[in-house]
């Protein structure tokens, strides 16, 4: 029998990589959708071992160039498609919100529309996000029927991508997931995203490099896993006799704060907090100088205050349950920066 094949947009990035590794593993033929930059942007996946797997392809593309998206999928005929392409930043899809609705929302249409004309039968993963709830605290935990009430550009684009992906499978019958994913994190995320910041951050005050991480909200919660063991939901979602939508997430809160407080805890500085709101400061309780400091321009116009997922369905029908603690999971993002493995 010959390999399944899968389509993977947003190959470079966090969980691109991560999947790419899995199915490859699992003995897929693996095509990703890759962007022309001016200078390389595959540290993810380069030196790993895609670049010399003979399964492995990347094709040029763009989610707002549908002829290349038409061009991509004709030519790999794949069995599955995952949509991981994005503008995933939250904070900057409010300096962009044009080109998030593009990319974010038209897009995700765009490559269900390639898959329509083409008269293929490829199942459908769609990256769909906890950002589309309001985190509100009086809705967690927020599962599979709370109502969505996006707070910023990036969540109402997704919003459209995790309805039309829907609507494609109610109107035509096809095999399409979104996935409701929670925070999800690793030595591979984004240095703008908070908790690479955050350990990044540290190690660069422990060697000398800056005096102190400036911060947006400390008092936001956030869900957060660890990254490989969320792309593995995505697979599970795509082997189901059913396609369904679920929520997958660990269950456990966190605020920034705490996450800045273990991994400081991690290199051996105790943080102690003084002030309030933009005056607040994490203190070195040994020295006494300050290594958090709030600064306003990480604001956001709108903020998700409070997400906590059940997951309980996707523990149910997938089998699929997270193993890696919130402690475990700074430690591990910790261990990985201090050795300079982290993704740049
Ligand atoms: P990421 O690291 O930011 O990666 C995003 C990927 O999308 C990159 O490969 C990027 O390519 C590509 N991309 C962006 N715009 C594109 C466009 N117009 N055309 C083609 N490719 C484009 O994101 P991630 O953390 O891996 O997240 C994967 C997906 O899950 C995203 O859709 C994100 O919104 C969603 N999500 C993430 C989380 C999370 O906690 N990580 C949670 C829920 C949902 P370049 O490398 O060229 O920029
Ligand atoms: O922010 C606060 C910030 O940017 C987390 C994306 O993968 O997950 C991610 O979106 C929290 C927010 O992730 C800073 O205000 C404080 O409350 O790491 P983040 P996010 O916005 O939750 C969802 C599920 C996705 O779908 C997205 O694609 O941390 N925060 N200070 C800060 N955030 C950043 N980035 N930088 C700060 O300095």
């Amino acid at each position: 029998m010959s390999a399944k094949r899968a389509l993977i947009t947003g190959i470079t990035g966090q969980d691109g990589s991560y999947l790419a590794e899995f199915l490859l593993d699992k003995g897929y033929e693996v095509h990703g959708l890759v962007r022309r930059t001016s200078s390389f942007n595959r540290q993810r996946i380069d030196d790993l071992y895609f670049k010399k797997h003979k399964d492995a392809w990347l094709h040029y593309g763009d989610m707002t160039d549908m002829n290349s998206l038409l061009h991509v999928v004709s030519v790999c005929k794949p069995d599955e498609v995952y949509n991981l392409a994005a503008q995933s930043h939250v904070q900057i899809s409010f300096e962009v919100p044009y080109y998030t609705a593009l990319s974010d929302a038209i897009g995700v249409q765009n490559l269900l529309e390639s898959i329509r004309i083409l008269g293929l039968h490829s199942k459908f993963y769609q990256a769909s996000t906890s950002e589309l709830f309001s985190g509100a605290p009086g809705e967690a935990p927020q599962n599979e029927k709370t109502p969505f009430k996006p707070r910023s550009p990036y969540g109402v684009a997704k919003l459209y991508g995790y309805e039309i992906s829907r609507i494609y499978r109610e109107a035509y019958g096809f095999f399409v997931c979104n996935g409701i994913l929670f925070n999800h994190e690793s030595p591979r995320r984004g240095s703008n995203f908070v908790t690479r910041k955050i350990t990044r951050g540290v190690v660069d005050v422990v060697q000398g490099k800056q005096d102190h991480i400036p911060l947006g909200n400390l008092h936001a919660h956030r869900d957060w896993g660890y990254a490989p063991e969320y792309v593995e939901s995505m697979y599970l979602m795509l082997q189901q006799p059913t396609p369904e939508d679920y929520v997958v997430a660990t269950g456990e809160t966190h605020s920034v704060r705490e996450f800045a407080e273990k991994a400081f805890a991690h290199a051996g500085i105790e943080v102690r907090w003084e002030g309030e709101g933009v005056e607040e400061k994490g203190i070195d309780t040994k020295t006494g100088k300050a290594v958090v400091v709030v600064d306003p321009q990480f604001f956001r116009p709108n903020e998700v205050d409070h997400l906590c997922g059940d997951a309980s369905y996707a523990k149910e029908k997938l089998g699929w349950q997270p193993t890696v603690t919130f402690e475990a999971l700074v430690s591990l993002m910790m261990e990985a920066e201090l050795k300079g493995e982290g993704t740049l």
